[in-house]
């Protein structure tokens, strides 16, 4: 009998179609079933999708074709990140305006994610940059400045002179502007802010509550949060060095345990005490200016060689009025932490040892490390910074690092310096406010004005929305905002006077931050439906790439914080379960110093080894490693090409199946072809299966048929597998099951006909239906294909999960692995009381082996009965 094999360019289109008349995948909120929100990362519509949007989105689908079987009311929506940067660039270069560019891109994506067949929710879909959705994100704007979450302040920016814009401190490379290469200015500006150090001590504390995040992302944000509690510790200042006027400086420390160590005392080049002793002292000031000119970033700060100036000033040191510490500014001390003023104790701490190696500065331990000697130790360049037990430090001696922490504190806070406790318990926070403006015009304007009688006036909210103007030129560099004839006039809605537009849109990250509530009741008029959102969220599984472990991640756990204030959720957290995907990565390939395309590689095999031959010069190439895509080497496989050529389901197969979710898959064309043959393979058992069932019984027991029982045990145990691998994530390992129960059942299929006993007729058309509906969260179109040719009514993705029968769970088969010269290639499971003579026989069914066999008998057939069989051919 012959059977066609399986057209995915025709079958593909033709269930989409289906799907989508059926609206199949359009969700209600009152549907019946348990919820079940499944999210992934929206993209950002840059222009096509590649292939790492291939495995974020597959691996989504999965869990909401999944869930949506298992009766869940599952909602799995998609739209764009669509605001930003690029948009502007492109318009720069290419002369397009930033919309138009930007909803070509949305349209060209749409039609490539809807080629992959995912079951979205295409009814909710919104892009950023829609009116409708930044309208919203005005209304939420103006609801956080009524609340205090949003306000302006100056603060230090990264300028770029030429670009004329505020850089972000990743867009500073080396102290030049990532575009313009111009040298980075610092400049005040004034700058809006939310306040996310409001829930600093929450979105520290609730992470605990995550148990379904990676354990490395909580770390990440708990990181970034860097909650640390110490003391607020003010010194007197020696009246006779100290400038006129200043009597003390506050430092914070989180070791005051190392107080009778300290040697100086270091302030940021801003600290008012800086300030106050530069006025007579040009070389100070020279110093601070230079101070200024490093980035205003921690990290550049960390790399800058430490710096610093002895003011003259003199401290006294807390415990012992006769002891004298010198004051130095320095360019290590961040005005933006703490008090802008440390004490620094050499002997246990790097940076302090550093600082105090290069302007000789005593060295004093105070922390004596486990089984040391006293008298004998001392530190070198390396500073001590574990625990030990508290030395040379009177009252302390004896103590643990905590104690002393506990007993400085005590005592401190009992002192009295100029009227008041000399320290201060106080927990800090490395998390700064979030500075969300831009000087740009592709974002969501902030919808405020400048009024000359009432200062800075919301927009009335019947003014929302502010539009962005359509008419804009990118002709010169800054913020075209700032230089449209018209559009930033505007009549104060407070005095009805003449007002000016606020030119700052919004980052891009407040766009993101908000999106997953909105597809709740993505056409409400106010920025979410409450009811909808509490009914929905939060995010049952969020996923996608570990770049947006802290920045997008903690600023959505703000929001919801700061939308539960305004009153448009209820909700602790945004993600209840979120997961991390691997990246795709491919081999590199090399032409002298120029990287080829896979697309222009064709191998050979030579003395044993692959060689790379570029096809378009037939010379051969040097192979290169193994990267992640990316454009500049060139390495990308276009999802357009595989989908067109193999089809969306082959595609989904091979970047779900090669490796587990969370670790970089390996692109490769064997293995593409691999996935691609599996699906031919499991079309012909079906075609090929089907006929021989048509005067099945429709129900299966077994009964006394062995064979039949058989057959049931391995299509239940398979879907119960796989219903579990799923729903942990683990698609890999349910794309093995499958692989093995395809093997299992072609085995027993071939040997049925139309006189073969009913029960095992049952057995077999029960198995096939399994089998579909455990491979249709996968290859949703081949298992439609499949649902009608075994005769099933309307469409598998509508159908529900299989229910597994428990009693043929239980463990009397074993399965054992299957080599063919010494290497695994698959699997075999027989009944955990099959002998030698079976299993030599099952194993010669399996249809890897006979391909292996050619057609020859094995030269050697080893079995060791429940641990291996191997087949030397
Ligand atoms: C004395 C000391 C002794 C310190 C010692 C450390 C080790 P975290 O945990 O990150 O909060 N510090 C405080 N403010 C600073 C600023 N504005 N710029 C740079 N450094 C600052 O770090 C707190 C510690 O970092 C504080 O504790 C202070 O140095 C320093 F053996 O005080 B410590
Ligand atoms: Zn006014």
């Amino acid at each position: 009998m012959t059977t066609e094999r399986y057209n995915p360019r025709t079958a593909e289109p033709k269930w989409q179609k289906a799907w989508a008349e059926a609206k199949l995948f359009e969700t209600q909120t009152d549907a019946a079933g348990e919820k079940y929100y499944v999210l992934e990362m929206f993209p950002y519509p840059s222009g096509r999708i590649h292939m790492g949007h291939v495995r974020n989105y597959a691996l989504g689908d999965v869990v909401a074709r999944y869930k949506r079987a298992k009766g869940f009311n599952v909602l799995h929506p998609m739209g764009w990140d669509a605001f930003g940067m690029p948009a502007e660039n492109a318009a720069m270069q290419n002369k397009v305006h930033p919309a138009k560019w930007t909803y070509e891109n949305i349209d060209a994506m749409r039609t490539q994610l809807k080629s992959m067949g995912l079951s979205l929710d295409w009814s909710r879909e919104f892009a950023t940059c829609d009116v409708d959705y930044y309208h919203r994100q005005q209304m939420l704007f103006l609801d956080m400045l009524d609340k205090g979450l949003a306000y302006r302040k100056k603060s230090k920016v990264n300028w770029d002179p030429v670009d004329m814009t505020v850089l972000a401190n990743e867009q500073v490379i080396d102290g030049k502007g990532w575009r313009s290469g111009a040298d980075v200015e610092q400049r005040e500006l004034v700058q809006w802010f939310f306040k996310i150090t409001d829930f600093a001590d929450d979105l520290a504390a609730a992470l605990d509550a995550l148990p379904n995040w990676p354990e490395k992302v909580r770390l990440m944000q708990r990181n970034w949060i860097g909650k640390s509690e110490g003391l607020m510790l003010r010194w007197a200042l020696e009246t006779a060095t100290a400038p006129e006027g200043q009597r003390e400086v506050t430092v914070f420390t989180t070791r005051p345990d190392t107080l009778f160590g300290a040697s100086f005392i270091a302030v940021a080049a801003d600290h008012p005490l800086a300030q106050k002793a530069a006025e007579n002292n040009p070389d100070l000031q020279a110093f601070i200016a230079e101070c200024r000119r490093t980035g205003t970033s921690a990290e550049a700060l960390e790399k800058a060689e430490k710096k610093g100036f002895a003011t003259g000033i003199e401290a006294v040191h807390p415990f012992d009025p006769e002891w004298r510490v010198p004051v130095y500014v320095a360019n290590f001390v961040l005005m933006e932490y703490g008090t802008g003023a440390v004490f620094g104790c050499p002997a246990h701490d790097q940076r302090d040892l550093d600082f105090a190696r290069k302007y000789g500065l005593p060295v004093k331990p105070v922390v004596l490390p486990p089984h040391e000697d006293p008298v004998a130790f001392s530190v070198g360049n390396e500073a001590f910074t574990d625990d030990g037990t508290i030395y040379n430090s009177g009252f302390l001696d004896g103590k643990t690092p905590d104690e002393a922490f506990e007993a400085v504190a005590e005592r401190l806070e009992a002192t009295d310096l100029f009227g008041a406790p000399q320290a201060e318990r106080r927990v800090n926070y490395r998390l700064r406010d979030w500075g969300i403006s831009r000087q740009r015009y592709w974002g969501c304007p902030i919808p405020v004005l400048h009024c000359e009688s009432c200062g800075v006036v919301p927009e009335a909210r019947e003014n929302l929305p502010v539009k962005l103007p359509d008419d804009i030129d990118f002709e010169k560099p800054g913020n075209p905002l700032d230089r449209h004839a018209t559009w930033r006039k505007a009549i104060c809605p407070r005095c009805g006077g003449d007002a000016s537009r606020e030119t700052d849109t919004m980052d891009t990250f407040v766009d993101s931050s908000w999106y997953f509530a909105r597809f709740t009741a993505p056409r409400a008029d106010e920025p979410t439906d409450p009811q909808a959102a509490n009914a929905w969220l939060p995010v049952d599984q969020y996923i996608g790439g570990i770049e947006h472990a802290i920045l997008h991640l903690l600023y959505s756990r703000f929001f919801v914080r700061a939308m539960r204030k305004c009153g448009h959720l209820d909700l602790d957290e945004p993600f209840k379960g979120l997961f991390t995907q691997g990246m795709v990565v491919h081999e590199t390939y090399r032409d002298g110093r120029e990287w080829v395309p896979p697309v222009d590689v064709r191998f050979e095999e030579a003395e044993g080894a692959r060689r790379a031959i570029r096809i378009s010069s037939g010379q051969p190439i040097e192979i290169g490693g193994i990267e992640k895509m990316s454009k500049s080497k060139k390495n990308v496989v276009d999802p357009d090409d595989i989908i067109g050529s193999y089809g969306a389901d082959t595609a989904r197969w091979f970047v779900l199946s090669d490796s587990p979710p969370d670790r970089d898959v390996i692109w490769t064309e064997a293995g593409v072809e691999g996935a691609h043959r599996f699906v031919q393979r499991l079309w012909r058992l079906v075609t090929e299966t089907a006929p021989k069932l048509r005067d099945a019984p429709s129900s299966a027991s077994g009964g006394e048929d062995d064979e039949a029982l058989t057959i049931r045990k391995a299509a239940h145990r398979t879907v119960a597998g796989v219903g579990e691998d799923i729903e942990r994530l683990g698609f890999n390992k349910a794309i093995a099951r499958v692989h093995e129960l395809v093997n299992q059942l072609a085995a027993a299929f071939a040997k049925l006909d139309a006189g073969s006993p009913p029960a095992r007729l049952a057995a077999a058309r029960e198995a096939l239906s399994m089998l579909v509906r455990a491979i249709a969260p996968m290859m949703p179109h081949l298992a439609e294909s499949a649902w009608e040719a075994i005769g099933e009514d309307g469409l598998v993705a509508a159908a529900p999960w299989p229910t597994v029968d428990d009693t043929l769970l239980s463990d009397d088969t074993v399965t054992l692995p299957v080599q063919i010269n010494g290497k695994k290639r698959g699997d075999l499971t027989v009944p955990a009381e099959a002998g030698k003579a079976d299993i030599e026989q099952a194993t010669l069914a399996l249809d890897f082996v006979v391909a292996a066999l050619d057609g020859k008998t094995p030269k050697r057939l080893v079995v060791v009965p429940g641990r291996i069989v191997n087949v030397v051919v």
